[in-house]
């Protein structure tokens, strides 16, 4: 498929506002494997399809679970937010035929982080906080630290997220705590 049918499929499937948000994510991956000499095509292509299922029903991510035998442990079967990095990655390999292993790893990651972040996993994971789009309280120092490390960026924004998920009484995911443990050490 040619990068406008995977923008009419995710036009199809996406509210405006989320399609709007991948168009930016894409763009901002696109940036930052320009700046820290990731692979251009396959970082904007996984900004672009990052959030495919992200509006996706409740029985369409199940679905994609049982067809490929994904068993959800306590936290993903009780956080939904986290269910449409697993089954957005199962789309893009299965449905769209994707095969390259960093743009599904990239995708399956996204949400959690984990330990051994590639730097395509990496790029998309610091994008979908830091594109044009998003606001929040502090995206100002997000898109600071992101043009001066990567690895800065990534250990506000793995504690920006866990102290939001404990103030909100949510799970952590063991696979963020790994990924701020390892970025810690
Ligand atoms: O899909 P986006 O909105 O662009 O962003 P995202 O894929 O990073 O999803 C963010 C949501 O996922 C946010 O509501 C918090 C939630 N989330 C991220 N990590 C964890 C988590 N929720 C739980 N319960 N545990 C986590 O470790
Ligand atoms: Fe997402
Ligand atoms: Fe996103």
């Amino acid at each position: 498929m040619t990068i406008d049918e995977y923008k009419q499929l995710l036009a199809k499937r996406l509210n405006p506002q989320r399609y709007k948000h991948s168009l930016c994510v894409a763009d901002e991956a696109l940036r930052l494997a320009e700046k820290y000499g990731g692979d251009k095509d396959k970082c904007y292509l996984a900004g672009l399809l990052h959030d495919i299922t992200k509006n996706a029903p409740k029985d369409e991510h199940l679905q994609l679970f049982r067809d490929f035998g994904i068993i959800l442990s306590s936290v993903e079967a009780n956080a939904q937010k986290l269910w449409h990095a697993m089954s957005g990655s199962l789309y893009v390999r299965h449905k769209l035929g994707i095969n390259d292993d960093e743009i599904i790893t990239a995708i399956r990651y996204h949400t959690t982080a984990r330990a051994g972040m590639t730097l395509t996993d990496k790029i998309l994971y610091l994008a979908d906080f830091t594109s044009a789009d998003r606001d929040y309280d502090d995206v100002d120092v997000m898109r600071r630290l992101v043009d001066i490390s990567m690895d800065e960026a990534l250990k506000y924004a793995l504690s920006y997220s866990i102290v939001d998920l404990v103030n909100k009484g949510k799970p952590i995911h063991p696979d963020t705590l790994e990924a701020y443990n390892e970025i810690c050490l």
